[in-house]
């Protein structure tokens, strides 16, 4: 794997160099600002990885926490996966859209039969079928709370030109040993969306070592200048028709991007690193941020050893808004995403819905 680490240390080191060299843009209104030198290698690179961002006991109290979740609450007899491909995103049914304020619960489409039930090898050990949890951990007394508001997060926003961070989702993802798939290339802006331009910021957490083996982020530096190529909606034409798709993917622009929403060639690391990606591997702790529009994707666990990260997806709520036909919406519409600089307090009004 030699290559894939000499490749990625090799453009970090020109990323780091050009950054420093170039004024910083503020992508709220393009004035210049004086940033500092993370800021600028994140808002030239559209990346930052940010080596034991939280120490090694969080990591473990979180994924403790999780598999007292899943162990508790996850009702085996109500099956659900999840997968990224162009059919799987479109296919997704209710239990995903009433996820946004519930811990909801996603197989990996590998472990389930072809009934959709849960492959009898997992029955002892159901927490190694999972893909992912989300989307309103953060709403949840305990770690995942205490971290998504803590000040450590509140500040690493603030050092990168967010106002009023709002805090729309979060998720945990396993990618498990064996089993767990490939997440597709794709901008978080698309599932993401925000008006009059793009606000997504996410914060990508490794809670075990993120390898080149065991599907550890790729990311492609600079392709957050791109503009969002694909919006992820709710489906218009639904309310005529019940038996329309839950979801579309609206194509926004012609590209020549041929592996949006897919993987680059046969998805080897040689036609990953063609297409400009570099793999970022990451130890537990470790936090990698990303902007909205950064092409990025993760290879299959193929190994023995399971990767999970936990996730939080944030927007800017002073200049931006929530657009009406992003995929996630509170039931009820006049309850607000969670704002980063109200603090823990705040979530005594909000009572994850069950
Ligand atoms: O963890 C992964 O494998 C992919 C996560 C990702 O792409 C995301 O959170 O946007």
């Amino acid at each position: 794997m030699k290559e894939v680490h000499q490749h990625t240390a090799e453009i970090l080191q020109r990323l780091e160099q050009e950054s420093l060299l170039k004024p910083v843009k503020s992508w709220l209104d393009d004035t210049l600002v004086s940033a500092s030198p993370r800021a600028q290698f994140f808002h030239h690179a559209g990346f930052l990885h940010l080596p034991n961002f939280v120490d090694t006991s969080t990591c473990q109290e979180m994924k403790q926490f999780m598999e007292e979740i899943v162990n508790n609450e996850w009702d085996t007899q109500q099956m659900d996966s999840f997968g990224t491909s162009a059919k799987e995103n479109t296919a997704r049914g209710d239990y995903f859209l009433e996820s946004a304020a519930r811990v909801h619960f996603f197989a990996e489409p590998s472990a389930l039969d072809d009934k959709k039930h849960l492959k009898e090898e997992f029955y002892e050990n159901k927490i190694a079928a999972l893909n992912k949890v989300g989307h309103g951990l953060h709403l949840r007394k305990g770690p995942f709370s205490e971290y998504a508001f803590s000040a450590a997060i509140r500040e690493l926003m603030s050092e990168l030109g967010w106002k009023d961070p709002l805090l729309p989702q979060s998720m945990y993802i396993f990618k498990q040993a064996v089993v767990g798939g490939a997440v597709n290339s794709h901008q978080d802006s698309t599932f993401l969306f925000t008006e009059p331009r793009q606000s997504c910021c996410g914060l990508w957490l490794a809670l075990d070592e993120a390898t080149t083996e065991n599907g550890c982020l790729w990311v492609r530096p600079k392709s957050h200048q791109e503009a969002v190529r694909r919006q992820y909606e709710r489906n218009p034409a639904r309310e005529s028709n019940p038996s329309a798709p839950q979801f579309v993917m609206k194509e926004l622009y012609q590209h020549s991007i041929s592996w949006d929403g897919d993987l680059p060639g046969t998805g080897n690391f040689v036609d990953l690193m063609e297409a400009g990606f570099i793999a970022v591997p990451c130890q537990p702790g470790d936090l990698l941020v990303f902007n909205g529009e950064l092409d990025h994707l993760s290879l299959p666990n193929k190994s023995t050893a399971a990767r999970h990260t936990f996730q939080l997806h944030l927007i800017e709520g002073k200049y931006t808004t929530w657009s009406p036909s992003n995929w996630l919406q509170y039931e009820n519409p006049s309850r607000p995403f969670p704002r980063l600089n109200n603090g823990l307090d705040q979530l005594r009004d909000y009572e994850v819905e069950s």
